[in-house]
C-alpha cells in the first residue's frame, strides 16, 4: 500500500553541542524493503550524546538522533513480509539480513551484518536518499539506521526486530541498545564461565548490564569501577562484590585490581566508558595467561588505544563488541520474552521518565546529572 507523507514532531540535531531543536518534520512513506513506525518510547544512550557533542567521526548534521526505542509499525513498503501494520518492533542499529549469501549472518561468530552499513554511516537509507524533511523542505539525515527521536521514523525491514504483542515498549526499548549490549558482551562475546572473576569500568546502563550478565553467567567476583560513587548502590544490588572509585586509591587502578584485589588480575574485564586510558587499564588488569578484556565503550574521534605488546605476549586478549554480539532480529525477541516471563528484570535501569518528544532535551540534562541510568521519553 502506497502511503502518504506524515507531518509530525521531532527533535532535530542542528549542529554539534547545540540543544536539540523541536520541529515539525515530514516523514515520507516507506520505500521498497522499508517500514515506517510510530515511536512509542525512546531511551537515551551515551552514544547519542557522543554524536551530539561532535565526537563521532561519522556524525552528520542536521540529523535525527536516537537508536534505543520501542515502536509500532504504521505502514510497510513494497516487498516487506516479516512485519505488518500494528506489530511491535525494536529498531536495531545492527541489522540482520539473514540472506544465505551473507557470510556474516551465516556465521555463528558474529552479528555484524554489513548489508546496509555504508549507507547507514552516511545518514541515508539504502537507496541513498532520506525520508525526513524539515518545514522548509530541506533534507535531514538519518542516524544509525534508526533516528528514533521523532514521532515517526523509517527503518529498513532488516533492522526491525518484531517482538511480542505483549511487550511493554516503554521498558523493552532498552533492548535496542545499552542493556542488550552489556548482557551480550558477557554472554556472547566473552562467554564468561561460572566462578569467573570480572571487572567492569563505567557503571552506566551498559556497565550495570555487564554486572547483571556476569551474575547470570555465575561469576563469583565482580569488581565495579566508577568515578561517580552514586553508581555503586545499583552495582551492588545487581551483584557487584567490590566497588572501587579510582579517585580513592593512590595507584593506577590496574595495579590496584591486579595486585591488591587479586594476585594476577581478573578473568574478564569490560570497558563501558569510551575512555581509551580506561581501556588500557582494563586490558592491563586482565589475568596473566588468559584474561580477556572487552572494549564496549565508544571512543571519541582521534583517540586510539595503546599498551605494551608484552601485555598480550603474556596471555591477555583484547576484544570488542557491537550490540553484545546479538543477532538482532533473532535474539532481541528472545530477550523480550525473558523480560516478560520475569526471568530478566530491567526496571532498575529506568531512573527518569518524560512525556512528549519535546522533553528529550530534559532527558539529556538528566543523563548529564550523574544520577541517571536510562531516561525514557514517551513520544
Ligand atoms: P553512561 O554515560 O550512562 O555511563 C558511563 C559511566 O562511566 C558513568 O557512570 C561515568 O561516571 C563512568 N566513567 C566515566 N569515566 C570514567 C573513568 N575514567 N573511570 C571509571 N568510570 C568512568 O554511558 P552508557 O550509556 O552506559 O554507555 C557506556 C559506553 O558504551 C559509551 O561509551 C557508549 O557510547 C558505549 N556503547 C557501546 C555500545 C556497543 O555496542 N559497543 C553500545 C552501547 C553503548
Ligand atoms: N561511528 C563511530 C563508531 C560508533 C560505534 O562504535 N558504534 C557502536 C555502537 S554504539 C551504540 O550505542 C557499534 O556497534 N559500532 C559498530 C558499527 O557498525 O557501527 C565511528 O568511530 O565512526
Ligand atoms: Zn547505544
Amino acid at each position: 500500500t502506497k502511503g502518504k507523507p506524515i507531518k509530525c514532531k521531532a527533535m532535530v540535531a542542528r549542529g554539534p553541542k547545540q540543544p536539540l531543536s523541536y520541529e515539525e518534520i515530514t516523514v515520507d512513506p516507506p520505500q521498497a524493503g522499508e517500514v515506517r513506525v510510530k515511536v512509542v518510547a525512546n531511551a537515551l544512550c551515551h552514544t547519542d550524546i557522543y554524536t551530539l557533542d561532535g565526537q563521532d567521526p561519522e556524525g552528520l548534521f542536521p540529523c535525527i538522533l536516537g537508536h534505543e526505542a520501542g515502536c509500532i509499525v504504521e505502514s510497510v513498503g513494497q516487498g516487506v513480509t516479516s512485519v505488518k501494520v500494528g506489530d511491535k518492533v525494536i529498531p536495531c542499529y545492527t541489522p540482520q539480513c539473514a540472506q544465505p549469501s551473507c557470510i556474516f549472518c551465516q556465521s555463528p561468530k558474529t552479528n555484524l551484518c554489513p548489508a546496509i552499513r555504508s549507507t547507514q554511516g552516511q545518514g541515508v537509507m539504502p537507496d541513498k536518499t532520506v525520508r525526513f524533511k524539515d518545514s522548509n523542505g530541506e533534507p535531514i539525515y538519518h542516524f544509525m539506521g534508526v533516528s528514533s527521536m521523532a514521532e515517526y521514523t523509517v527503518l529498513s525491514e532488516i533492522s526491525c526486530a518484531k517482538v511480542s504483542s505483549e511487550a511493554d515498549l516503554e521498558k523493552v526499548c532498552l533492548f535496542g541498545c545499552g542493556v542488550a549490549t552489556g548482557l551480550g558482551a558477557v554472554l556472547n562475546t566473552c562467554k564468561v564461565e561460572p566462578d569467573s572473576s570480572v571487572a567492569v569500568f563505567g557503571l552506566g546502563a551498559v556497565g550495570l548490564a555487564v554486572i547483571q550478565g556476569a551474575k547470570i553467567a555465575g561469576a563469583s567476583k565482580i569488581i565495579a569501577v566508577d568515578l561517580n560513587p552514586k553508581k555503586f548502590e545499583a552495582a551492588i544490588k545487581l551483584g557487584a562484590t567490590d566497588c572501587v572509585n579510582p579517585k580513592d586509591i593512590d595507584k593506577p587502578i590496574q595495579q590496584y585490581i591486579s595486585g591488591d584485589l587479586t594476585p594476577w588480575g581478573v578473568d574478564y574485564t569490560f570497558d563501558c566508558t569510551g575512555n581509551t586510558e580506561v581501556m588500557r587499564a582494563a586490558l592491563e588488569c586482565a589475568h596473566r595467561g588468559w584474561g580477556t578484556s572487552c572494549v564496549i565503550g565508544v571512543a571519541a574521534s582521534g583517540h586510539e588505544i595503546s599498551t605494551r605488546p608484552f601485555q598480550l605476549v603474556t596471555g591477555r586478549r583484547w576484544v570488542g563488541t557491537a550490540f553484545g554480539g546479538y543477532k538482532s532480529r533473532t535474539d532481541v525477541p528472545k530477550l523480550v520474552e525473558k523480560q516478560l516471563s520475569g526471568e530478566l528484570p530491567i526496571d532498575h535501569y529506568i531512573t527518569d521518565v518524560f512525556e512528549g518528544v519535546d522533553k528529550t532535551n530534559d532527558a539529556i540534562d538528566a543523563l548529564h546529572s550523574g544520577n541517571c541510568l536510562r531516561a525514557v521519553v514517551h513520544y
